[in-house]
């Protein structure tokens, strides 16, 4: 693992990808925009901001059909602009898998028309053109399939000892029946372990979002992935201090005060959303994105820079553009 973290922190700079049916409201829901409807947020988070019953969000699976999808297309863009690892959203908050899943009907080859394997497609792309490559993994927060169950059992012992509890980010709108325990033992756990079974190069493990995580729950999940495959290194977000490589937070470079005893990586948006949002193309510039990288790595980190491709798997042109611009940029400049 000491080996798999040095190498990691030799990368510098990586693509992130969000993605998922959320591309295809893009942050409009019904007419209004997260901001009309009370919480300005990024487009992944649609479903709890617009509190969409799971059934009605499940419903998008149908029309999600991304037939402009290019892995290769993608990977060069991300090699060309000095990229070397890339990480996708496996499954995010919403609870839909982005790869062939057996425990779960929830995922792009059951549910959608489309019915090809976009992990896969991209593990592969990353493979023939040498980029490292890792995967999200909502482990804590599942909208479809009863993670929020964690909150209100939590609760309940809270309330009893009079102590308050975070319901940030649990489905309070129309929460799955299933408990935390058999959410972590029928779906989670197990797909999990399909990930690293089905893509077995896969270099990271992006967990997120641990929430009221107990420290057996996060270290469960460590283990999985140990067990598996030693050299695979997870993120900080798994919760409970159990992270190989630290994250100072979204969007933020650190500062002087920053100390951090692990290797770490930075994260960013390239407008102001994770996921695709139609009406948002308030884009970082070159100069901006060059700003963000050479800070960045010159303080010892690695960048990992964000695009959320829409409903029919496009990237905007004004991304690619400014990509391809650093990419030129890097090209004469960059001696690492
Ligand atoms: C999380 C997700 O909820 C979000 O949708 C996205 O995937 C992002 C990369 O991660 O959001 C967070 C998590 C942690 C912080 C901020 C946003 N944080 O610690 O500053």
């Amino acid at each position: 693992k000491e080996h798999a973290l040095r190498e990691f922190q030799q990368q510098k700079f990586g693509l992130f990808i969000h993605w998922g049916l959320y591309a295809i409201p893009g942050g409009v829901w019904k007419g209004k925009t997260m901001e009309e409807m009370g919480i300005p947020s990024v487009a992944e988070w649609i479903q709890l901001v617009a509190k969409i019953p799971r059934g009605e969000y499940a419903d998008l699976a149908v029309s999600f059909n991304p037939v402009d999808f290019d892995a290769d297309h993608i990977v060069t863009m991300a090699k060309q602009a000095g990229m070397r690892y890339l990480v996708i959203t496996s499954k995010h908050h919403d609870g839909f898998a982005l790869f062939d899943s057996k425990v779960s009907d929830f995922d792009v080859i059951d549910a959608t028309p489309f019915k090809r394997d976009i992990v896969r497609e991209l593990y592969e792309a990353c493979k023939r053109h040498q980029l490292e490559f890792g995967v999200y993994y909502s482990h804590n927060i599942d909208w479809a399939d009863g993670a929020d169950a964690q909150y209100a059992t939590t609760k309940a012992a809270n309330d009893r000892i009079g102590k308050d509890t975070d319901s940030f980010g649990a489905n309070l709108w129309d929460p799955s029946p299933n408990s935390f325990t058999s959410y972590l033992r029928n779906k989670a756990i197990p797909q999990v372990k399909e990930l690293l079974e089905q893509y077995p190069d896969i270099r990271y493990i992006w967990f997120d979002m641990p929430g009221l995580m107990t420290p057996e729950q996060s270290y469960t999940f460590y283990k999985t992935v140990y067990d598996i495959n030693p050299n695979v290194i997870i993120a900080e977000r798994i919760g409970n201090e159990m992270g190989d490589y630290a994250i100072p937070g979204d969007n933020r470079i650190p500062d002087a005060d920053d100390q951090f005893d692990r290797p770490w990586e930075a994260i960013g948006t390239f407008n102001h959303s994770w996921g695709y949002k139609a009406y948002d193309q308030d884009w970082k510039s070159v100069d901006e994105l060059l700003y963000w990288l050479v800070e960045i790595a010159s303080k010892g980190g690695n960048y990992m820079l964000n695009i959320g491709p829409d409903a029919k798997g496009n990237v905007a042109s004004m991304v690619m553009n400014n990509l391809q611009k650093l990419g030129n940029w890097m090209a004469v400049n960059n001696e690492a």
